[in-house]
Formats: C-alpha cells, structure tokens, sequence
C-alpha cells in the first residue's frame, strides 16, 4: 500500500480537514480502509499518547487529534461494514462509567458491525445498570466493555456483579478490552475474554458464542 503517512500526521496535528482530505484521496487510490486505520491513524494516537505523557501536549491537543481521528473514522466507518447478513449474535458495547474514551470503543462497535453482529452502542459513560438493562431489554448476548483509565478499570468488576445480581450473568458472554487491561485482569474480574485489538474482539466474540 502506498505511504499515506500523511494522514498520521494530520491526526497528531489534530487537522481534522487533511485528515478528512487524505482519507478520501487514499480511498479513491484503492487503500484497505482497515490498513489506513491500523497502519496509519492507531499508530498516530499512540504518539500523541506519547506526547501527553511527556508534557509535550495537552488535553486541547488530545481533543484535537480524536477529532480529526474520528473525521477519517467517519468515512471509513461505512467501508469497514458489510450489510445485509443473518447477524452473528447482539453485542451492547460501552465505554465503563467514568470514562469517556470513546474512539476505540467506536472502531471495535464498527468491527463487530463489520464481522456480522448487530450492535447496540451504548457509549461513554455507562454504568453497570444501564449493561444490565441491555441484556434484560434487548437480550444482548455479549456485553463488550472499553475502559482506557486505570481508575475505572473497576468499574468493569462491577458490572460483572451487577450482572449476577440481575440473575443474567450466566445468559452473557463479558468481553473486555482497553488499552491499560490484560489477560491477567480479565481473568481476575471474571471476564470470559480479552481482546488487544479491535479485529481480534471480532474473533473473541464469534469464538465466544462457539461460531
Ligand atoms: Co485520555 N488518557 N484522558 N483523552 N487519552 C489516555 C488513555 C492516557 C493513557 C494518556 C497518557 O497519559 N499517556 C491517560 C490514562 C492514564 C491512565 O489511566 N493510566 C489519559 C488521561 C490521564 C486522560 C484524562 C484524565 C486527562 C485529564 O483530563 N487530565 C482525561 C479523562 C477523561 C475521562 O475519560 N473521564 C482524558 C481525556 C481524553 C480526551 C477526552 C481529551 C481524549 C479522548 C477523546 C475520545 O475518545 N473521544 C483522550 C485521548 C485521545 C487519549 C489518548 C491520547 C488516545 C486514546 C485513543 O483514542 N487511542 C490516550 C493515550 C493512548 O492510548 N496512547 C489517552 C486510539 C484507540 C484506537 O486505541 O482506545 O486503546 P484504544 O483502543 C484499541 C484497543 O485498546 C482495543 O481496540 C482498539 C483498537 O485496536 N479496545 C478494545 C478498546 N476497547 C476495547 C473493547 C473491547 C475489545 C478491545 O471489548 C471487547
């Protein structure tokens, strides 16, 4: 594929225009809409993670570059689902209470899309009663949870409790992911699995229901 390396720097420079721009002309030139977002705009985010860590920028910058993130995302979102199949199986997806990262929670949601599950995208936010009442109103069967602060990591243990409180834990498969989580946790909280990265979840979650 061709070097669309610009499009890495529109999102750290958080220009959401030449993000925009450089998607569209990489689409019209045959780019995988999937290798744009894995080789070229996560890679992005993780140097303007870098930066923040190093006092080079802040939350404003932060802000920026998830707009300009999501401009692409928003183009490329449509091309990374397939439509008009059986669903695999109903997945309410959120990012755990607390917590209002929401771009890798967007792209798995879109992923999972892609992969053949339907979706109930539930947000920012969310708290452990409003999993629940997903799995009770729209019977998901699998609760997929994003947290990316340590300090609300916590919050995906009790949504696991809340789901057995409710007495429907044993009818939902819990799924987690995040970039601060690891296997180890996942275990430790109960989860039934972990995923690193957005394609993987797809896999977890089909392996999940045994398809
Ligand atoms: Co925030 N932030 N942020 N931030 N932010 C991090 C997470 C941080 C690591 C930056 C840093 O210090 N290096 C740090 C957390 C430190 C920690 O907890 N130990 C941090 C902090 C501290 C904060 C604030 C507290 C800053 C402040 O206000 N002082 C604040 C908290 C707000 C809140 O949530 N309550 C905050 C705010 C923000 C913004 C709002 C400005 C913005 C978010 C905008 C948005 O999402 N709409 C933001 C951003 C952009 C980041 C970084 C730079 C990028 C995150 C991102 O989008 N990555 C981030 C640094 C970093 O991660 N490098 C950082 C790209 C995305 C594609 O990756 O989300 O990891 P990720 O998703 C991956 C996988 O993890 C996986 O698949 C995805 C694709 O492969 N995955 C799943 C994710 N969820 C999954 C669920 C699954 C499966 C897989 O379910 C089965």
């Amino acid at each position: 594929m061709s070097d669309f390396k610009a499009l890495s720097e529109a999102v750290i420079d958080g220009d959401d225009k030449a993000a925009r721009a450089i998607t569209e002309k990489a689409l019209a030139e045959g780019a995988d809409p999937l290798a744009l977002v894995n080789e070229f705009m996560v890679p992005a985010m993780d140097e303007v993670g870098r930066r923040f860590e190093c006092n080079e920028y802040f939350v404003p910058e932060l802000l920026i570059s998830a707009r300009a993130m999501k401009a692409s995302l928003e183009i490329l979102r449509p091309l990374l689902i397939e439509g008009g199949r059986e669903p695999l199986g109903r997945v309410a997806i959120g990012t755990v209470k607390g917590d209002l990262h929401d771009i890798g929670k967007n792209l798995v949601a879109a992923m999972l899309e892609g992969g053949g599950f339907e979706v109930i995208d539930l947000g920012v936010n969310v708290t452990p009663e409003q999993f629940v009442q997903a799995v009770q109103d729209k019977n998901a069967q699998i609760v997929a949870m994003s947290a990316l602060l340590t300090t609300t990591m916590p919050s995906m243990k009790l949504t696991i409790d809340a789901l057995q409180q409710a007495g429907v834990r044993d009818k939902v498969k819990v799924l987690v992911g995040g970039a601060p989580l690891t296997q180890k946790f996942a275990d430790e909280i109960g989860a039934d699995g972990f995923s690193e990265t957005a394609p993987a979840a797809v896999a977890l979650a089909r392996q999940s229901l045994g398809k």
